[in-house]
């Protein structure tokens, strides 16, 4: 071939070799990255704690506890201390955390005879589940800011699923909660409500919210999906 080519013509050719090889590595390594990162992420659950013989959080009594919140192939289990630390920090040894069985820390495995209550979640694939549009439909301009998730059903009928995932909460200007310093009801956990009393300046920012919802609510490709 190099000799039919020439040696212009081979160096042309391992250049373009090359090149096309460069990019199918990036290309097959960008591929590999989405497809392991998108998804989108369950709620926390946590439905044992370590009183008994240990924290079990296994994934078919969490399905059974939370019909259609969690898809049948996750792709990667995710566990925290209910206090949000990590599992490293606990120096607890850890019988089981993967995507099949779940969680299983046994009190009897452990040096001081006690797990740490631990806390999951899991990456489901992208058709799992997919996002609503926002809505806002009040703002602070009385007692506060009131995203209340049956009113917005009720105003939006059809548009909010009746077994949510997890909602996202952004300021109108599309700020993060975090970012107003506002205080948060968080009693209400059916929707989002900011109530102006419980703020030092006496008002709420404007939210918008909208609802991560189960791949059957949210049919491909009308959905808004991630
Ligand atoms: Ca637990
Ligand atoms: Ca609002």
């Amino acid at each position: 071939l190099f000799k039919y080519l020439g040696p212009l013509h081979s160096s042309m050719f391992f250049s373009f070799y090359t090149c096309s090889l460069k990019m199918y590595l990036n290309y097959s390594i960008t591929l590999r990255f989405v497809l392991l990162h998108t998804g989108c992420m369950t709620d926390w659950f946590n439905r044992d704690n370590s009183t008994g013989k240990g924290d079990f959080e296994i994934l078919i009594e969490l399905r059974k506890e939370n019909p259609g919140k969690i898809c049948n192939n996750p792709l990667q289990i995710q566990v925290l201390t209910t206090g949000g630390q990590p599992v490293s920090s606990t120096g607890d040894f850890i019988d089981t955390s993967d995507t099949e069985k779940g969680f299983i820390c046994k009190n009897s495995d452990q040096k001081n005879g006690r797990c740490s209550d631990y806390k999951v979640r899991f990456l489901c694939p992208i058709d799992f589940c997919c996002w609503t549009d926002w809505f806002d439909r009040d703002n602070p301009s009385g007692k506060g800011d009131f995203e209340i998730l049956v009113k917005l059903q009720n105003e939006n009928p059809g548009k909010i699923c009746n077994n949510s995932l997890q909602i996202q909460v952004l300021t109108t200007g599309w700020l993060p909660v975090s970012s107003t310093g506002d205080i948060i009801d968080t009693r209400h956990i059916k929707g989002f409500i900011c109530i102006n009393s419980d703020q030092k300046k006496g008002r709420c920012s404007d939210y918008q919210v909208r609802f991560q919802c189960p791949d059957n609510f949210c049919p491909p490709p009308q959905g808004n999906c991630l």
